[in-house]
């Protein structure tokens, strides 16, 4: 998750915004402590002094004016590569909303009705994506610090970031802006994917939930249907993660746990104790049967 290591035209404006400062400071930190050293060095009868009014005018106004300046307009370069500018071709639009504690993704479709997800996001590379960022109940902030700046999610408003994922990988981020108990636990990641594999994705996540009646099915409608929805084309109440196409996901509890048949078990079994605080709350203890059935049913693409 490194700043440093930029994967798209945003993060690296960013990027090279941090090494010019770097840089300056540096420069400025080895001519200082040259001047200093020289200073030192000097017969001390023959010590030049600087006049007061020199030193204020030149220290005070004419040496950070200029260091501002300098920085203001790589500072203003670097904020313009962020921006949601109109007109630009072959913008992808995805909506993020963040909750306590994870992220619900909605995906537009052209044709029809949205998607929904959570925790992971998918993109296609070397598109610019636009990011339509909101929160459901406090402040949280959205960062994927190897694509871009960080932005608010603020309620009751949308904010738009734009990011370029220059090549197909998988990028981490997390929740930016202390919102809670779980703030730490808010980890979100973006895959961009070749435009191929970006339309097989959205494909099987739109697919139909195969679902045919089954007592999992039943046990899941009556103990977890109230919060999550297995239908990606529903968002269902939007108090928990959508959970269509869970499988695909790395982790559980919005990077809690490995997402696998064990950390599964462990999620519906101990939730409460593994993220604690977390509004997944007033779920009865599934019997083992019960338990067997839901994993079954959730892991069914693993
Ligand atoms: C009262 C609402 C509520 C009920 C009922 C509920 N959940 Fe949840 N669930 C949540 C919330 C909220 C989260 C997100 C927790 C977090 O990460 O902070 C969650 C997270 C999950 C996750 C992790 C998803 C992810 O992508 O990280 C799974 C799996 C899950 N729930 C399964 C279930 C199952 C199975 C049931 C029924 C036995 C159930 N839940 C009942 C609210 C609920
Ligand atoms: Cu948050």
């Amino acid at each position: 998750m490194s700043t440093l290591d930029p994967a798209g035209p945003a993060s690296a404006a960013i990027a090279r915004l941090w090494w010019l400062m770097l840089a300056a400071a540096l420069l400025i930190l080895i001519v200082t402590v040259a001047l200093a050293l020289y200073a030192a060095c000097r017969n001390p009868a023959r010590r030049m002094r600087i006049a007061p009014r020199a030193l204020i005018i030149g220290g005070g106004l004419i040496v950070p004016l200029a260091a501002l300046a300098a920085l203001l307009v790589h500072g203003i370069g670097a904020g313009h590569s962020l921006l949601p500018l109109p007109g630009t071709p072959g913008v992808y639009h995805v909506e993020v909303r963040g909750h306590q504690w994870w992220w619900e993704v909605r995906y537009p479709q052209a044709a029809g009705e949205p998607l929904y997800s959570a925790n992971e996001i998918h993109v296609p590379a070397g598109r610019p994506i636009d990011v339509h960022v909101s929160a459901e109940d406090v402040i949280h902030g959205f960062w994927l610090p190897r694509l871009g700046g960080k932005i608010d999610a603020v309620p009751g408003r949308t904010t738009v970031i734009r990011l370029r994922a220059d090549r197909a990988g998988v990028y981490h981020g997390v929740c930016a802006e202390f919102c809670g108990a779980q703030h730490a636990r808010m980890a979100l990641r973006l895959h961009a994917h070749d435009q191929a594999g970006f339309e097989a994705h959205m494909a099987k996540l739109g697919a139909a939930a195969a679902a045919a009646p089954s007592a999992a099915l039943q046990s899941f409608d009556r103990l977890c249907s109230e919060c999550h929805s297995l239908d990606a084309r529903q968002r269902g109440s939007g108090r928990g993660p959508n959970l269509a196409g869970l499988a695909d996901r790395a982790t559980l509890g919005a990077g809690t746990l490995r997402n696998d048949a064990a950390g599964l078990r462990r999620w519906l079994a101990e939730h409460a104790a593994l993220k604690p605080g977390n509004l997944m709350t007033g779920v009865p203890q599934p019997d083992a049967a019960t338990l067997d059935a839901l994993v079954a049913l959730l892991g069914d693409a693993r």
